[in-house]
């Protein structure tokens, strides 16, 4: 692939952060949200100095968080000598202007630092083209934004300066560049979906669920592979498909894919389409949750949120699956069964649950062979 003619701007490699988040209206998650940015902004190599957070009051519109709160975070920033600020929500692209200007600090929000990890993390080619698109599209209203603002500086007459036709060049650039990376996606669509059509009369199953509950530890615990496995966020970018075969050969066709968090920025949805495609056209998804973690409730919901935007009708059904389990003790594991009726309470690690598992997918799979009646 040609380098890209437009540079997306990219944070540079960071050391310092102290991040920033504002109650809004979800007063009692805030504190969940912030550890899990602290998680991401580490997973993208940075290092946590400090935090600040805005319990009270109304978001502003300019500075995003409140006079006083603007004045103790540059005094924060002096203190822990930040680099950067990281936004646990998604700001304006005049707030960002704002508080750069205000605390001189690059300033970026959550979608960028996701955008940012996945840049990192992105290995094949369909990847970084998916990654790509994702990012121009976060970047193209926002170069719209600062075209906006140079051309209020420069007054009403006369505003056909350099300023302005360098950014028009840039957003023609990007828009260009939007629309091949579009065509090449949609190329490596039409190669899956040969790919597809000679797999459609196997029994597809797919593991989708939040980022780090532990899909790719049950994939390779299911079909004995080695897909890559870490403690971190996103660690799996691509889908991968492998069989499994039981001992009567019955078959199903296990498809392993990325993570999804909450507040995941839209057009990182939209792009991984293609990767996507795989889990949204299973015969049944696997709904993969880390049974230990606390938040684990918030986060089935927001994997729900991400299922609702690329599931059509009918939907493919579900199995929900509580992984970790041996991290939770029995009666969390019996209350989890009960609340969740026909769930399965599993350990890809020690592969406790995993038999009975298993055994679904084959009665299902040798199910959807037999003839239907009538
Ligand atoms: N204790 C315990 N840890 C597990 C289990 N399954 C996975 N893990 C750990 O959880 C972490 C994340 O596992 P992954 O399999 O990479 O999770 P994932 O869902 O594929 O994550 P992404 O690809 O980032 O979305 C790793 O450190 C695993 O070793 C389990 O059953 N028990
Ligand atoms: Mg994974």
């Amino acid at each position: 692939m040609k380098a890209a003619p437009y540079e997306v701007p990219r944070p540079p490699r960071w050391e310092n952060a102290v991040l920033v988040g504002h109650a809004g209206r979800e007063k009692e998650h805030l504190e969940r949200s912030m550890e899990e940015l602290a998680l991401l902004a580490d997973t993208a190599g940075g290092r946590v100095v400090g935090s600040l957070v805005q319990r009270r009051g109304t978001i502003h519109p300019a500075h995003f968080i409140g006079k006083g709160k603007l004045e103790e975070l540059k005094a924060l920033c002096e203190e822990k000598e930040a680099e950067l600020l990281i936004f646990d929500d998604d700001l304006s692209p005049a707030q960002v202007r704002n508080l750069e200007t205000a605390t001189k600090r690059k300033v970026i929000d959550r979608s960028e630092l996701i955008l940012d990890i996945f840049a990192r993390r992105a290995r094949t080619r369909e990847s970084r083209l998916q990654v790509e698109l994702a990012q121009l599209e976060y970047t193209l209203p926002r170069l719209m934004g600062m075209w906006k603002h140079l051309e209020r500086q420069a007054g009403g007459i006369g505003t056909r300066g350099p300023g302005e036709t360098q950014l028009e060049t840039d957003r023609r650039l990007v828009r260009d560049r939007i629309a091949k990376l579009k065509e090449s996606l949609r190329a490596v669509e039409r190669e899956r979906e040969t790919q597809r059509n000679r797999r459609r009369r196997e029994y597809r199953a797919a593991l989708v669920g939040y980022t780090n509950a532990g899909k790719s530890t049950l994939f390779n615990a299911l079909t004995k592979s080695d897909v890559f496995v870490e403690n971190r966020l996103f660690a799996t970018l691509d889908s991968t498909t492998r069989q499994m075969v039981s001992r009567e050969r019955e078959t199903v066709l296990m498809t392993d894919t990325v993570g999804f968090i909450r507040k995941l920025p839209h057009h990182l949805v939209a792009s991984f389409h293609s990767t996507l495609v795989e889990a949204i056209e299973a015969d049944t998804l696997l709904h993969v949750t880390d049974a230990s973690d606390p938040d684990f409730r918030r986060q089935i919901l927001a994997v729900d949120h991400v299922l609702d935007q690329i599931l059509k009708e009918p939907r493919p059904p579900r199995l929900m699956v509580f992984n970790k389990c041996d991290r939770i003790d029995d009666e969390t594991a019996t209350a989890l069964r009960a609340e969740y009726e026909g769930c399965f309470v599993v350990s890809a690690r020690t592969g406790e649950g995993l038999d009975a598992l298993r055994a679904e997918l084959y009665r299902r799979s040798h199910e959807r062979k037999l003839p239907v009646a009538g």
